[in-house]
C-alpha cells in the first residue's frame, strides 16, 4: 500500500476519506459527494489546508485550541512522559507523576472547594462520570431516589448515551434511544429568540424560575443536581441575562440540589477568567473540564469536585472509572498546557487586550443589515442573523439556511467560523493578536456582505411569518 501523506492529491485523500472514515454530525453521503476539506498543518491562529490556502481559525480546533498551534513545548512534553511511561492505569490502587501533578494544579486553579478530579479522556465522559457520582453521592447519603438530573433544551454536553442525554439537543435525542430516565429539560436562557416583550432581566428570572417550578413538580426529594453551561457554547454562544445565574445560585441553594458548572468550552481562559463559573459568579459543586485543559493537543476530560462530594465518594467504592482516566502523556501534555497558559499570563491578555479589541470590532458588525445581535463575553461570540433587525425575525427558509451560506461565505474568505442554526458563532485561539483580530473582522463583514447579496439573490431575505 502507498503511503498517504500530506503531498497526496487533495482529490485522492477527499476519496480515501470518502471511502473509510465516517464524520461525527455529518450526512455522509453529501460530504463524499463534495469532498472533505483537508487540514494539514497548523500555526499560531492558522490553519493550512491541503491547496496551500491558509485561513484564521476563529474556532480554536473546535473550541479548544487555546494557546495555539504549533507550540513545541507540548510535544517535547509528550515525547518525554512517551519515553517515561507512556501508558500506566490509575486503577489497582497505583498512581504516577503526571496525574498527580496534574490533580494539585486542577485544585490550586479550580475556585474555593473545589479540590479533586475525577479523570475522564474527554468531556462527554467526564458528564457520564457525573451523572453517576451525582446519584452515588445522593444514593450514599441515605437518598437513592434523588437521582434525577435537571438540564436544558439547546445544551450540550456531549455525545455519549449520558451525556447526550443531559444535552437538549433535539435530533440527538431522536437517535439512538436518549434520553435516559431520569433527565429533566427546561427551557434555555435564550433572550433574542425567546425573550418575546419581555426585558431581558425579567425573561433571565422566568428562565431560572423555570427550575424551581420543575424541582417542586418533581419532588426535592427526586431531584439531584442542575447541569448546565455557563454560556451555552454549542447552542450558539447563548450569553444569559444577568437575572439568570444568581436565581439558578440561590435555587440550588435553597433546594440542596447539586449544581454542575459544565466548563468544557468557558474553562482555561475562555471568558477572561480561569474559569466561566468566575465570570458569571457561579458556586459549582462539580466542574466539568476538558478541551482548553489541554488546549486540544492531547483527549483528556475530567469532574473537578468539591470536598463536600468527594468526601461522600471517597467513604465508599465509586465502581467507575475509564482506561484512560489520568493518561499520563495526557495529563503531561495538560500540565505544560497550563503552564504556559499561566507563565505568559495569556488570561491577563484576553481580559486586557484581546477580548476588548474583539468586543469593539464585533459590536461594530451590528450595524451590518444581516445582524440582529451580537453577543460577546471574552473570546467566545455569537452574532444573529435575521432578514429583518428591528423584530428579531427569523428567516422564513428553514432555520441554518442563512448560517450555512455564510459560513460557506467565511470558508471563501480564509475565515473558519462557525454556524449554529441562523447564529454565526467564533471562538478564537486565545493568543489571537490585535491585528490578526482586524483580520477576521474585516473577513466575517465581507463574507456577511456576500451572504446577504447571495439572499437577496435567492430571495431568502424574507422573514417567516
Ligand atoms: N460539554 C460541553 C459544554 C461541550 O461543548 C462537551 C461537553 C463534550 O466534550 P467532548 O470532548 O466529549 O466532545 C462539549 C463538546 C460544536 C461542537 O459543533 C461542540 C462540542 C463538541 C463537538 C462539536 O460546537 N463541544
Amino acid at each position: 500500500m502507498t503511503a498517504i501523506t500530506n503531498h497526496m492529491p487533495t482529490a485522492e485523500l477527499q476519496a480515501l476519506d470518502a471511502a473509510h472514515h465516517m464524520h461525527p454530525f455529518t450526512t455522509g453521503d453529501d460530504l463524499n459527494r463534495k469532498g472533505a476539506r483537508v487540514i494539514t498543518r497548523a500555526s499560531g491562529v492558522m490553519l493550512t489546508d491541503s491547496e496551500g490556502n491558509e485561513l484564521i481559525d476563529g474556532m480554536a480546533g473546535l473550541w479548544c485550541v487555546n494557546i495555539g498551534y504549533g507550540r513545541e513545548e507540548l510535544a517535547e512534553a509528550a515525547a518525554r512522559q512517551m519515553r517515561e511511561l507512556p501508558y500506566y492505569n490509575t486503577f489497582f490502587q497505583t498512581t504516577h507523576v503526571p496525574v498527580i501533578a496534574l490533580g494539585r494544579k486542577l485544585a490550586e486553579l479550580a475556585p474555593d472547594n473545589l479540590n479533586h478530579v475525577f479523570f475522564a479522556g474527554s468531556g462527554s465522559e467526564a458528564n457520564d462520570t457525573n451523572i453517576r457520582m451525582v446519584r452515588t453521592y445522593w444514593a450514599a447519603k441515605g437518598k437513592p431516589d434523588k437521582s434525577i438530573i435537571i438540564s436544558r433544551h439547546n445544551a450540550y454536553h456531549g455525545s455519549s448515551v449520558g451525556s447526550g442525554s443531559l444535552g437538549g439537543m433535539a435530533g440527538m435525542h431522536a437517535q439512538g434511544g436518549m434520553p435516559i430516565p431520569d433527565v429533566h429539560h427546561i427551557n434555555q436562557p435564550d433572550w433574542y429568540a425567546e425573550g418575546g416583550a419581555m426585558t431581558p432581566e425579567e425573561f433571565g428570572l422566568a428562565r431560572a424560575r423555570e427550575l424551581e417550578t420543575a424541582i417542586k413538580d418533581l419532588g426535592e426529594d427526586r431531584v439531584a443536581a442542575f447541569i448546565a453551561e455557563p454560556i451555552q457554547g454549542a447552542g450558539g454562544v447563548i450569553v444569559p441575562p444577568d437575572s439568570y445565574w444568581p436565581e439558578i445560585q440561590r435555587i440550588c441553594d435553597e433546594y440542596e440540589i447539586l449544581l454542575i458548572a459544565d466548563e468544557v468550552i468557558c474553562g482555561f481562559g475562555r471568558t477572561g477568567n480561569w474559569f466561566g463559573s468566575q465570570t458569571l459568579g457561579i458556586r459549582p459543586d462539580i466542574m466539568t473540564v476538558a478541551k482548553g485543559l489541554s488546549s486540544g493537543y492531547q483527549p483528556i476530560g475530567g469532574s473537578i469536585v468539591s470536598d463536600e462530594v468527594a468526601g461522600v465518594l471517597n467513604a465508599i467504592e465509586f465502581n467507575h472509572g475509564y482506561t484512560y482516566s489520568g493518561h499520563p502523556v495526557a495529563a503531561a501534555v495538560a500540565l505544560e498546557n497550563l503552564r504556559i497558559l499561566e507563565e505568559e499570563r495569556i488570561i491577563d491578555h484576553v481580559r486586557d487586550v484581546a477580548a476588548p479589541h474583539l468586543k469593539q470590532g464585533w459590536e461594530a458588525l451590528g450595524d451590518h443589515p444581516l445582524v440582529g445581535e451580537t453577543r460577546i463575553v471574552g473570546m467566545m461570540a455569537s452574532l444573529a442573523l435575521t432578514p429583518h433587525k428591528d423584530s428579531r425575525a427569523k428567516f422564513a427558509a428553514e432555520t441554518g439556511t442563512a448560517g450555512y451560506i455564510c459560513r460557506e461565505r467565511c470558508f471563501a474568505n480564509n475565515l473558519v467560523m462557525r454556524h449554529v442554526g441562523d447564529r454565526m458563532v467564533i471562538s478564537p485561539p486565545l493568543v489571537i493578536t490585535p491585528d490578526e483580530i482586524d483580520t477576521l473582522l474585516q473577513r466575517a463583514r465581507k463574507a456577511l456582505d456576500e451572504t446577504h447579496a447571495e439572499l437577496k439573490e435567492k430571495g431568502l431575505l424574507q422573514a417567516a411569518s
